[in-house]
């Protein structure tokens, strides 16, 4: 497995640094953002690190789909998957990608504007 041990989500998947786990297979795991943005918002990763969306699709057939269907899981939990929510993927800085291990924003619980700022 790919591991960048100067990562945060990777330090995360470690569990040496804490989060609020909402989801967890043996490939992806889901934790709530430290910054919420809306009643529901959840952070959906694969435990491997891949620096962005593409990069993940691109190396592993099947584990972007395992991500996304994740996020639908947690979307039905939190009771948001039936009025409506949005999975982001911020792809690099000018996009607002701060933290370079590709993560789904589960967004949801309020109604989103669009487009975003
Ligand atoms: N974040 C956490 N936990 C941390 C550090 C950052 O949840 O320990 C969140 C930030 O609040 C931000 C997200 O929403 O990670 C990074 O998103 P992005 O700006 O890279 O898309």
């Amino acid at each position: 497995m790919i591991v960048d041990n100067d990562c945060l989500f990777c330090k995360i998947v470690a569990k040496e640094v804490p989060a609020t786990i909402v989801h967890e297979t043996e490939r992806t795991l889901a934790f709530r953002d430290i910054n919420p943005q809306a009643p529901t918002h959840v952070l959906v990763i694969p435990k491997e690190h891949y620096r962005d969306a593409a990069a993940l699709a691109a190396a592993d057939d099947g584990l972007a789909d395992e991500v996304i269907m994740a996020a639908h899981r947690i979307a039905e939990a939190e009771e948001v998957a039936a009025e409506g929510y949005r999975l982001v993927f911020n792809t690099g800085p000018a996009a607002g990608q701060t933290v370079f291990h590709v993560h789904g924003h589960l967004i949801g619980g309020r109604g989103l504007n669009w487009p975003p700022g």
